[in-house]
């Protein structure tokens, strides 16, 4: 069994490196690593005599030597993790030779191949498969590291920091040497190595420097990076004017590989991306894809102050690093697009991963007291949660002393590797806000619940406001304390306007905020001119479940709230409640009625088609499965499926001229942008397609197949095409060799191929997607394709993983376990969609269960795998 790694156990390195200098000579087979390490006894270890112990996996030792010495393998202990030298003076330089074989990585970990380019991927613990060493965060060392290759196969030669020397050897092999002068732990180190080319351009910092910008890709994809090179300068430019953050460096370069096991990487000065978060054109990338582009190269950049200059000191602290960074990535996206709607994705997004973990087996806190594999806790809950959290801290503190803590947290930690409390203490410096419950959050797991209570005294002009917050027990953690949950509310009046009321002697007649810090409280304001509705967690003010609002009040709030979040959060509650009733029904042998609410709020989105297209497209959508799902005490995936196929047919038959009308009207306009204007526009069109097919299938197949000949954009095809593969019309067929055709040889939309087939609700998408493992394009080592068939099926297609007789979670499981031969970190993660396992009925625990105990009993299973099959069987 793995080891259990501890919070509770830290302590600092035994030895701190002050320089690395590295040596490759690439070779797919066998690269050979020299390194020169300059050790420094660390005093604040605490044992002046302890051996130093370099971590090290797969790696063949050639050599070693202290302070120029070799020594004999009498003078070593090397292990399966590593290696131990005892009796080492207190400062000494450390050489060792290794080699490693690169072609042969298939678990993308350490230096690997992908289409015959080097490529490396440390986070989190990956720099130990390329050489010996601390492979630990808080081991800072200044890095060079020279690339030998063979210059005709391996013109491109990249690394941290700047190139400051190169050659040409007689044999046919050149050299780069590349130093990086920022003191980085190993995880930051990065090296690409191959034909690829480049898009150069030039960002300006604000204090007047020149910053040399390149994007590195495979030959034929170069006319796909504008839009990411224009993401990266506002980027740069954003966090200059917001957070006033220079580029420390006189290089900033990009590259993207098509085999990678994440989204991308925030090496210091040399990001690696995977491409599908990179490269985008029209006719090849959504504009969902557009906009992920332009969050994570954001999330990316901003990584340089929150993560590299300033790193974290441990794995626990995790989302020192990552939850600060979602969040700047988030503000950037609500200063750039649409505030409300960017806040709607991102709120849709953390209930539909985060709330799911944090309610199953997989809840941990933000800051997890325990792992046996840190590569496990890339998860929602540190990132999405952990960047919620640190929107609290501002909400409660304010804008203006949180930038302050901002700039006191850099100023105090520069250069370091830092914990949660060095970030929360900057915050309470900036402050003087005691901070000792709010730590709560990040130690404490699962999904508050609050409810509420109002009570209107007409004669006293007196509203008392009652908030109750309970959170259930998560695994580990049987009792919960209170947390502080930053309520913002605005109290709406019979008119619709906001209310005046008077709480602590101040009278507000917006949005103020107050803290629910016990069980149970109450908010008395006076002043208050008539009986208000609450509008409660105002643009999500707190990561929670807030429950208790009926039917009229969240048609007034749909109607009137001044927030643009909880206008949008009432009539999907409206819509929630409507369903859930009618999945009730349909559990009783009734048949579908459509609510005229439901009906009519799609008809009121429609009225505001023209003005404000973005809005009006996320206004008419229904809430997912997954959000019916959540929100019921057994899950029934037919029942939901069921009612929302009727649902919508019934809109999209209720509303048909007028969907047709908008369709109409929001054609193609013969140009490109991805402003909100033109992405609305497009939402929109796809929307009315959506609901024009389930009113009437024949008309709206016949759309779509003339959509996807129009050939206009992809965003416009794709939803087509998907369209179609939710039906078995012979236009599915059709449709799908035409697409596979036209895009045979751009993985990027193979993967979509796939992903939508894996999608379908169509009834025979389990025999199809079967038979798309035999696809000559399937491969289960790229990540991608892997992830854009199995994981697309496990995680977003309900009705078929959970069917019945089983063969959707037999499909997962045989699949994670041939996935684990090839790449533990992508298999495990597999394990996800299996986790709420105990909502369903007990035929499908069984199944469920049983699928559960064949990967476990698996005898050569990974210890990545292994980990998340038994936290998610118990
Ligand atoms: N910080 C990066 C995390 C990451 C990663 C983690 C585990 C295995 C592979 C990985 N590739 C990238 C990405 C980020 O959050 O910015
Ligand atoms: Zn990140």
């Amino acid at each position: 069994p793995v080891a259990e790694h501890r919070l509770a156990d830290y302590r600092p390195p035994a030895f701190l490196v002050d320089t690395v200098d590295l040596i490759f000579d690439l070779d797919p087979k066998a690269t050979r690593v020299r390194a020169t390490l300059a050790l420094r006894r660390n005093p604040a270890h605490g044992d002046a005599a302890a051996p130093l112990v370099l971590d090290g996996e797969d790696l063949t030792l050639n050599a070693v030597a202290v302070d120029g010495v070799a020594l004999d393998a009498a003078a070593y202990r090397l292990g399966e993790h590593g290696l131990v030298i005892a009796d080492l003076p207190d400062a000494c330089t450390l050489d060792t030779d290794v080699t490693i074989d690169p072609a042969g990585n298939t678990q993308l970990s350490g230096l690997y191949v992908s289409g015959g380019d080097f490529f490396t991927q440390c986070e989190a613990e990956g720099f130990r498969r390329i050489t010996f060493f601390p492979d630990r965060p808080d081991v800072m060392a200044r890095f060079s590291a020279t690339l030998v290759a063979d210059e005709a196969r391996y013109p491109v030669l990249l690394s941290n920091g700047n190139p400051v020397d190169r050659g040409a050897m007689p044999d046919g092999q050149a050299w780069v040497k590349w130093v990086d002068p920022h003191p980085k732990p190993s995880y930051l180190f990065a090296l690409v190595a191959g034909m690829l080319v480049s898009v150069h351009d030039e960002f300006i910092t604000a204090s007047g420097r020149t910053v040399a910008l390149g994007i590195y890709v495979r030959q034929g994809d170069e006319d796909k990076v504008d839009h990411a090179m224009v993401c990266l300068k506002r980027s740069m430019r954003w966090d200059e004017e917001v957070f006033g953050l220079e580029y420390d460096l006189d290089i900033f370069n990009i590259a993207a590989v098509g085999d990678f096991n994440a989204g991308a990487m925030e090496n210091k000065g040399l990001n690696i991306f995977n491409t599908a978060l990179v490269l985008a054109r029209p006719d090849t990338a959504t504009d969902a894809d557009y906009l992920r582009i332009d969050r994570v190269i954001a999330h990316e950049y901003f990584h340089n102050w929150t993560g590299d200059r300033v790193t974290c000191r441990d794995w626990f602290q995790l989302s020192l690093k990552e939850g600060l960074t979602v969040f700047r990535d988030q503000e950037y996206g609500a200063d750039t697009t649409d505030a409300s709607l960017s806040r709607i994705e991102d709120v849709l997004r953390l209930r539909g991963f985060q709330f799911r973990e944090d309610g199953g087996p997989l809840a941990h806190p933000v800051r997890p007291p325990a792992y046996r594999k840190i590569d496990n806790f890339y998860t929602a809950t540190v990132y999405e949660k952990g960047a919620e959290v640190v929107r609290m801290i501002r909400t409660i503190i304010g804008a203006d002393a949180f930038r302050r803590g901002m700039d006191i947290y850099f100023a105090t930690n520069d250069n370091t590797a830092a914990t949660i409390e060095d970030f929360v203490g900057a915050m309470h410096e900036a402050s003087g806000y005691d901070f000792t419950q709010f730590m709560r959050w990040y130690d404490q797991a699962g999904t508050p619940a609050v409810s509420f209570a109002g009570a209107y005294d007409a004669e006293a002009r007196r509203y008392t406001l009652t908030l109750r917050q309970a959170t259930a027990p998560t695994p580990g953690q049987a009792e919960k304390a209170p947390f502080v949950i930053p309520v913002a509310l605005g109290l709406i009046g019979p008119d619709g306007q906001d209310l005046a009321g008077t709480i602590d002697g101040e009278t507000v007649a917006g949005t103020r905020v107050v803290l629910l810090t016990e069980a149970a409280q109450s908010f008395v304001f006076t002043d208050v001119a008539a009986a208000p509705v609450p509008s409660l967690f105002r643009n999500f003010s707190a990561p929670i479940r807030l429950s208790g609002y009926d039917r009229a009040q969240l048609a007034m709030m749909a109607a009137h709230d001044s927030d643009g979040f909880n206008r949008w959060e009432a009539g999907h509650e409206y819509a929630v409640q409507v369903l859930l009733e009618a999945i009730a029904a349909h559990q009783r042998g009734a048949g579908f009625t459509l609510d005229d609410g439901l009906r009519d709020a799609r008809a009121a989105a429609l009225d505001q088609a023209a003005a404000a297209p973005a809005l009006a497209a996320r206004l008419l959508g229904l809430p997912g499965a997954s959000t019916l799902a959540d929100r019921m005490a057994v899950v029934d995936p037919d029942a939901i499926h069921a009612v929302l196929t009727a649902a919508r047919r019934a809109i999209g038959g209720a509303l048909q001229a007028r969907f047709q009308a908008i369709y109409g009207q929001t054609a193609y306009d013969g140009a490109f942008a991805v402003d909100p204007a033109s992405v609305g526009r497009r939402a929109l069109r796809n929307a009315c397609l959506a609901y024009i097919m389930a009113g009437d299938e024949a008309a709206g197949i016949a759309l779509a197949q003339a959509q996807i000949a129009a050939d206009t954009t992809m965003t416009e095809s794709l939803t087509a095409l998907a369209l179609l593969v939710d039906t078995t019309s012979p236009a599915r067929d059709e449709a799908l060799a035409a697409f596979h055709a036209r895009f045979q040889g751009d993985a990027l939309v193979i993967d979509k191929f796939f992903a939508i087939q894996a999608m379908s609700s169509a009834p025979d998408t389990l025999a199809r997607i079967e038979a798309l493992t035999r696809h000559p394009d399937f491969d289960i080592r790229n990540p991608n394709r892997y992830r854009s068939l199995v994981l697309a099926f496990g995680y977003r297609n309900a009705l078929w993983f959970h069917d019945a007789s089983g063969a959707g979670y037999d499909f997962v499981a045989r699949m994670t376990l041939a996935a684990d031969q090839v790449n533990r970190s992508v298999a495990a993660r597999g394990m996800e969609v299996f986790a709420d396992w105990k909502r369903y009925d007990p035929a499908r625990q069984d199944k469920m269960r049983a699928a559960l105990d064949r990967i476990i009993a698996a005898n050569d299973l990974s210890p990545n795998t292994r980990e998340m099959a038994e936290r998610v069987r118990h």
